[in-house]
């Protein structure tokens, strides 16, 4: 039995085209103390199980990540993706719970004038939300996120939360932390939360449904690797860029849920020239959410890619406090057991109890479909936009509706206009505005404009 087990180990250890070299280099694990191992009949152990958890920057933990790639962030191979996900992801796609949706042209855009806000799409890239995703925070509270690192100022922004006894959520980026293995390592000892955000921060509604299997469990295993073994439940879409197809490989491959936000600065683009928006204007933006209404709380995009982005947030920070808001980090708002399927927190014990509840459908998965992505070869049912209300220029309207969603106390929200379309951002960070509001018709999927 033993025998066996470890046979399986080795063979699932996910590795990315060498033999997975049994690594002996224990090196202590930073604030995250314990090894721990999954039920060996658990669909999640399959996907990322192995006997050892390699030293943050070691040969051999290099060694178990996709090669770096000095021209650029790519999608890792999706030949060479471990077994177990594409078996994962076979057996999903076979029990009818990833639609057959085609790829965007871009976010928003799809093929033979598709709706990409019909329910059967959902494209969150233009503010359609699905019941299961994550946009809102309780009354009265503010969550801290930050995406897009580790970076170089990663540093500063955790010496800023520490002073002022903060914790946030981090979603990172895969290749962003091969770029900066240091500024990952401080992520991991200062005991913040750490969510996916993808390998390589494409928009995935793009791409096909390896190449998505690719930038989710690549960016799921390095987190994984690091924290001695800790399973990320959330993750966010580069640019907001998912769709029903998307969301189904995130929830029945991997068992992540999606969190996105209800307000946003834009503060990526202020290293933009000439940038679309200012930190005055940003300010301004902060002064009306912070003194505005405490219901729906406020999940206000924000990123760790600069100077001035990390300043924006700094200088709202004292306003946040003095006008009552109560900061706390994003996926613990979201969900009280936080970022982890398998841990309390960053420092907890690292247990199997907290997987239970994974829906997958994986080899070892046991749930039926819950979600709302219909049965296989849905792509038939798509309709059509039939008229120019669809595609490419910003969406436009509002929505007003009640109704609530898994984190969200009240959703009644104003739906205030979004700010300009994605500008441009040379490279693939444009995150963009369209999650103001908030709302989504009781029952299925109601997609709301913005
Ligand atoms: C890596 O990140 C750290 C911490 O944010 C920073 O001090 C350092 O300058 C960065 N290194 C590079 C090469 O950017
Ligand atoms: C970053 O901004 C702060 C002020 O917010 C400034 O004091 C500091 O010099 C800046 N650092 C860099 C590297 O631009
Ligand atoms: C799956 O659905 C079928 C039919 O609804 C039901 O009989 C079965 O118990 C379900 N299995 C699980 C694991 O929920
Ligand atoms: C929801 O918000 C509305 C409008 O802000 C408010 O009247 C209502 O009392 C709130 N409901 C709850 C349950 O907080
Ligand atoms: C539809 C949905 O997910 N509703 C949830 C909204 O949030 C409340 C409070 O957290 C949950 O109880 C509901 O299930
Ligand atoms: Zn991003």
């Amino acid at each position: 039995m033993l025998a066996a087990v470890t046979l399986l180990v080795l063979h699932l250890l996910p590795a990315y085209g060498h033999s997975p070299a049994h690594n002996h280099n224990h090196i202590a694990r930073n604030a995250l103390p314990d090894t721990w191992f999954q039920p060996s009949d658990h669909a999640v152990r399959a996907l990322f199980a192995r006997d050892d958890f390699p030293a943050v920057g070691s040969d051999a933990w290099v060694a178990s990540l996709p090669p770096f790639t000095p021209e650029g962030s790519q999608t890792p191979d999706i030949t060479k993706l471990p077994q177990a996900w594409v078996d994962a992801y076979n057996a999903a796609k076979a029990a009818g719970n990833i639609p057959n949706i085609p790829p965007s042209t871009t976010g928003g855009q799809y093929p033979n004038n598709l709706d990409p806000m019909s329910s059967d799409i959902c494209s969150s890239y233009i503010g359609c939300r699905a019941p299961e995703d994550h946009f809102n925070v309780p009354d009265g509270t503010l969550a801290l996120n930050f995406d897009d690192g580790p970076t170089e100022f990663t540093g500063q922004l955790l010496d800023f939360l520490k002073t002022n006894n903060e914790i946030a959520t981090h979603f990172v980026i895969g290749y962003s932390i091969q770029q900066n293995v240091s500024a990952w390592q401080l992520l991991l000892d200062s005991g913040h939360d750490l969510a996916a955000h993808t390998w390589s921060h494409h928009q995935l509604t793009t791409q096909s449904d390896m190449e998505v299997v690719s930038e989710l469990g690549w960016s799921m295993n390095i987190i994984y690797l690091s924290t001695g073994g800790r399973v990320p439940r959330f993750w966010r879409p580069p640019t907001g860029d998912a769709d029903n197809r998307v969301r189904a490989i995130a929830k029945y491959v991997f068992g992540m849920e999606m969190i996105v936000w209800n307000q946003d600065t834009e503060d990526w683009s202020l290293t933009e020239t000439p940038p679309p928006t200012t930190t005055a204007i940003i300010a301004g933006q902060m002064n009306t959410w912070l003194n505005g209404p405490k219901s729906p709380g406020l999940m206000i995009l924000e990123h760790e890619l600069s100077n001035l982005s990390i300043g924006a947030f700094m200088a709202a920070y004292p306003l946040m406090k003095s006008a009552g808001w109560n900061t706390q980090s994003a996926a613990r708002l979201v969900n009280p057991d936080g970022a982890y399927r398998n841990s309390a927190g960053p420092t907890g014990t690292v247990t199997a109890a907290g997987l239970l509840d994974f829906k997958g459908d994986g080899p070892s998965g046991t749930s039926n479909s819950t979600g709302n992505t219909g049965s296989s070869g849905s792509a038939s049912s798509v309709k059509p936009t039939g008229s120019a209300s669809g595609t490419g220029s910003k969406p436009a309207s509002t929505g007003a509706g009640a109704s609530s969603n898994a984190s969200s106390k009240n959703a009644s929200a104003s739906a205030p206009s979004s700010s300009s379309p994605a500008a441009t951002g040379g490279a693939a960070r444009l995150d963009i505005a369209w999650f103001n509001a908030l709302v989504f018709g009781a029952g299925a999927v109601a997609c709301m404009m913005l």
